[in-house]
């Protein structure tokens, strides 16, 4: 495997990666794909927005009611803010666009010879609302390729971290030295009319998702090896590279892997803890590096995406356990009942709104299947599916005892030898960015508001609900 540092290969020295703004506003217009791009964005808000008008006629109406359990406990499924990318349906789990998971990982295209729906084609999806052609695809990944330099000052600033800096730490801070280069934040500054700011969030969230695998890459490879990185191949898609560029594994199942799992974990509606952070920074004008940063800070939580990292580390402690036997049902449920006697939670089971077996989780068990059967550990998280959830349920609280997706991913990274558990959040984040971008520019579309909930002390509430 051909390895360079990424300094010399991929990253431009000396200030900004591109011609000034307005050369490179002139280029991003002259690029037949982002302009189909616009074109297709544009014509569905102009529907969208005629749409939030029309409900705004009648913006009084009563669309659902309001407990004091709501209110203290987490805004759980109060309908407060618009997404349009996504919805999560309790049973179906996520769609995008309208389009269950199993159905977008059969449509989308694929790498040739592949299965996997590719990621950049579900972005293409959340973006526009439709399935992108084979050949749309691929010029979308060129583009996204001619996107991915990364500057200069963001890599020094990541030389400047300690290694042992927590992966997430240090892939939120190159997002923010990424905002030097905003797009967005210069035209502002500038001063642009209203219905300009979605193309220019656009703008930045394609270089964003351009930039972040390179970024991510170069953040293992100095977190956990020598500092050199495989050389950028752009004959590859997106996510080929990417996982080509993590140098674990060359294989083309691993790549079919990676590209699975960053079309898995692409979007979940708006209310998760870091599609919800970006959402509300962003409807500052905040740009998308700020907003994206900031949502990086929320996945990093052990209840949100860092629970990948957890369930790979308790799965690890349980094979220990088990000093090379085969797992059992009744050996399970003794390390369940002790995990949670400590004070933890069972990391990758449970979920806020869902309440069957998180579909990602099925989509990544049935990758597993067919490629890892004889994984020990696949047959630990096989084991662990058919004894936590009934273990869970005897609890009498857990809302949901099901896997979520964090239970299965862990497996697969380490199965293609990519171990290191506290780096697994990052390749989920890879990915998410891809729908919180989508997220953040349709909510410039839709010219949405500052977010400013109102918020209430104990006393108030209590007064509220004597009234009622
Ligand atoms: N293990 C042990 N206890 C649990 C679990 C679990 N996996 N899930 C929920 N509970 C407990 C929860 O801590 C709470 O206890 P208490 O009343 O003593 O505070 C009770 O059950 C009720 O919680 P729920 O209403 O079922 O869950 P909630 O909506 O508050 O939280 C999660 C959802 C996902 C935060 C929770 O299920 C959890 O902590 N799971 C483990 C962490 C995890 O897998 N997170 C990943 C989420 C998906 N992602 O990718 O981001
Ligand atoms: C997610 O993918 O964001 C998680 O499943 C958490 C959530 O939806 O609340």
């Amino acid at each position: 495997m051909q390895r360079v540092a990424v300094l010399s290969q991929h990253v431009v020295a000396g200030g900004p990666a591109r011609p000034p703004l307005g050369a490179a506003a002139t280029s991003a217009a002259a690029s037949p794909i982002v302009a189909k791009l616009k074109g297709k964005i544009a014509a569905l808000a102009k529907d969208r927005v005629a749409l939030k008008a029309e409900l705004l006629k009648a913006g009084d109406t009563k669309i659902q009611d309001l407990t004091v359990e709501m209110c203290i406990n987490g805004a759980r499924s109060i309908k407060a803010m618009v997404t349009e990318t996504s919805d999560l349906d309790a049973a179906k789990g996520i769609a995008y666009r309208g389009l269950s998971l199993f159905e977008a990982n059969q449509k989308l295209p694929k790498a040739p010879g592949g299965e996997s729906g590719l990621p950049e084609a579900a972005f293409w999806l959340l973006l526009t609302g439709e399935i992108p052609s084979a050949e749309e695809t691929a010029a979308f990944t060129a583009e996204l390729h001619a996107r991915s330099a990364v500057p200069a000052n963001v890599l020094t600033t990541l030389a400047t971290l300690p290694k042992d800096t927590h992966p997430m730490t240090q892939l939120s801070m190159c997002m923010l030295a990424m905002q030097k280069d905003s797009k967005f934040s210069a035209k502002y500054q500038e001063g642009m009319m209203k219905n300009a700011y979605w193309e220019w969030a656009l703008e930045d969230a394609l270089d964003l998702i351009a930039r972040i695998p390179v970024v991510a890459a170069h953040i293992y490879r100095r977190t956990f090896k020598d500092g050199s990185t495989p050389a950028y191949d752009s004959k590859l898609d997106w996510a080929g590279n990417y996982a080509q560029m993590l140098g674990v594994n060359d294989s083309e199942a691993f790549k079919e892997c990676t590209r699975l799992y960053l079309m898995l974990h692409a979007d979940h509606e708006g209310g998760n803890v870091s599609a919800h952070t970006s959402h509300l920074v962003g409807s500052a004008l905040s740009d998308p590096y700020y907003s994206w940063a900031a949502g990086l800070c929320g996945l990093a939580g052990p209840l949100h995406g860092l629970a990948n990292q957890e369930c790979l580390a308790w799965l690890l402690e349980v094979q220990k356990e088990l000093g090379g036997k085969a797992p059992t049902k009744e050996f399970i449920v003794d390390y369940v009942e002790k995990t949670m006697k400590a004070g933890k939670v069972i990391p990758g089971f449970g979920h806020a709104v869902l309440r069957q077996p998180d579909p990602r989780y099925m989509l990544e068990r049935e990758f597993a299947l067919k490629h890892t059967k004889d994984d020990p550990l696949f047959h630990l998280v096989d084991c662990c599916y058919q004894a936590i959830p009934p273990t869970l349920e005897k609890t009498g609280k857990v809302k949901n005892p099901y896997p979520n997706v964090d239970a299965h991913s862990g497996q697969l990274m380490h199965y293609y030898n990519l171990k290191e558990d506290n780096y697994y959040t990052v390749v989920f984040a890879v990915s998410r960015a891809m729908g919180v971008m989508a997220q953040i520019v349709w909510a410039r579309a839709l010219g949405l508001p500052i977010e400013r909930p109102k918020s209430v002390d104990l006393d108030t509430l209590k007064k509220l609900a004597a009234k009622k």
